[in-house]
């Protein structure tokens, strides 16, 4: 008779407040011992010389997710939590899009059909308003917050996808009845529009242009828009995806006068510069690169690195929206539609399975940031945020058996053909980090094993979710 499923051995266990050595015992999937020795396990795992670490919360990733222009994202949910399993993440949290003219509920619906039976790490769903009718607004909002999907993200730019003012004014008034947590892309549609433009008559079309039509000016604009309306209903929001000081100071501004908002950037903030969108010579190339907002420069860089050890930053996510740069058919960033304008290439990069060490070799081994911090903005923040906490996010008793084991001293070349997502580049090739994920463990069982997956596609499940702590 085992007392326990599984025992972590000989590691040293780190959350977002602590590291200690102790040993780990699970049963049934969740943490249930934590003490300086632990037997009598029907599996252990030999954590000797490394760091355990609660699995990843990438809060924000792109899979699966419809387009209208005739591109295919790059990964479904197969290949998505296949890639974040092996990046040492458990939790992955998708967008469920509201198609136009279409029910939000629906949507929903045809999204978690998607997802069944197809997941290696586990997924809750934030969900994106892009048409907020008097239905959506009064009935099925209230609604679909009560069944757990208590975050949406609102976008200030995109044909298909803007609100306007008096749109997301509505929204964070429902979000503010219901507690639900407004994620905002903010980034000015007109003042994208009227740069696009400008730069189309002067035949500037390579997609290196595509980082001057999404200025870091109309980002700022818009952040500062989006706080103003946070404050004038009185609504905690989140600024997704900060690019640079511009967007940042804004986040600052806001704090400083007592108004609840939450900031996110991403690993493409503190490693890409806005002219690795140049290619090789102002080649296509550079759509390699192309997400919104665009990376920006060295001074921006050391911004986001100052707003992370300062606390602007809450959550550093993947921003995983992944498109191949060869798709069959026109259905990648190389599509004729796009080698006519940088405005029609695909916006986004992949990257859920490259979050964890770019930051971790970045900022801790680097010497930027603590462990602890490291932890608490991948894993503890990301799920106290989304209404996860302590299910997920710690290593606790009680809470789900979900691990990273992390050799910090291992070093490793990001190469494609290392990665497990379903695009055919990663915008980190060649990148070196030190500290790799060698094992992630969700629930107790081992999903990714030195970069091979070893968990069962479908053992990845939906979790509904609590309120934010935000409120
Ligand atoms: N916004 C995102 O959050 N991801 C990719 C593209 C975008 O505009
Ligand atoms: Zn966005
Ligand atoms: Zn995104």
């Amino acid at each position: 008779m085992h007392s326990y499923d599984l025992a972590i051995k000989g590691g040293t266990v780190v959350t977002a407040a602590d590291q200690y050595r102790a040993e780990i015992g699970v049963r049934n999937g969740k943490i249930v011992e934590i003490s300086e020795n632990v037997s009598g396990a029907r599996q252990e795992i030999d954590a000797t010389g490394l760091l355990v670490l609660p699995g990843g919360v990438d809060g924000h990733v792109h899979m699966s997710q419809p387009t209208d222009d005739g591109t295919i994202m790059a990964d479904d949910f197969e290949s998505g939590t296949r890639a974040a399993a092996a990046g040492g993440n458990t939790t992955v949290m998708p967008f469920a899009l509201q198609i136009k003219g279409k029910s939000l509920r629906a949507c929903v619906e045809d999204y978690h059909k998607e997802a069944e039976g197809n997941c290696y790490v586990d997924t809750s769903f934030h969900l994106i308003v892009s048409d907020p009718t008097p239905q959506v607004l009064g009935q099925e909002l209230p609604a679909l917050v009560k069944d757990g999907y208590t975050s949406f993200k609102v976008f200030m730019t995109y044909d298909d996808l803007v609100l306007s003012d008096a749109e997301l004014l509505d929204v964070f008034q429902v979000a503010k009845e219901e507690n639900a947590l407004v994620m905002v892309h903010a980034e000015g549609h007109d003042a994208i529009k009227f740069m696009t433009r400008k730069l189309e008559a002067a035949g500037k079309t390579a997609p290196f242009y595509h980082g001057q039509s999404h200025s870091r000016v109309a980002e700022r604009e818009a952040t500062h828009r989006a706080v103003s309306h946070a404050e004038l209903v009185d609504v905690p929001i989140v600024i997704v995806h900060v690019s640079g000081r511009d967007a940042m100071e804004q986040v600052q501004w806001a704090r400083k006068r007592g108004l609840k908002v939450y900031a996110e950037t991403c690993p493409q903030y503190i490693t890409l510069v806005e002219d690795d969108m140049k290619g090789l010579n102002m080649d296509f190339e550079g759509a390699k690169y192309v997400c919104s907002p665009p990376p920006r420069d060295l001074d921006s860089q050391a911004a986001i690195w100052e707003g992370i050890r300062d606390g602007t930053f809450d959550i550093f996510s993947s921003d995983h929206c992944p498109f191949r740069y060869q798709g069959s058919g026109g259905t990648g960033k190389d599509n004729p539609k796009a080698r006519t304008s940088f405005k029609w290439v695909p916006n986004g990069i992949p990257g859920v399975e490259t979050r964890l060490p770019i930051f971790f070799s970045e900022g801790v081994t680097k010497g930027r940031i603590s462990i602890q911090k490291f932890v608490d903005l991948t894993s503890t923040r990301p799920a106290r945020l989304y209404g996860m906490y302590p299910q997920k996010g710690t290593i606790a008793i009680g809470s789900d058996a979900d691990f990273a084991l992390w050799d910090p001293g291992m070093q490793k070349t990001i190469t494609q053909d290392i990665l497990h997502h379903g695009s055919d580049y990663t915008p980190y090739e060649g990148f070196k980090v030190t500290g790799w994920p060698v094992k992630t463990v969700l629930r107790g069982k081992v999903i990714a094993d030195d970069g091979r997956i070893v968990g069962e596609k479908g053992y990845g499940a939906y979790m509904s979710r609590g309120f934010s702590d935000a409120f």
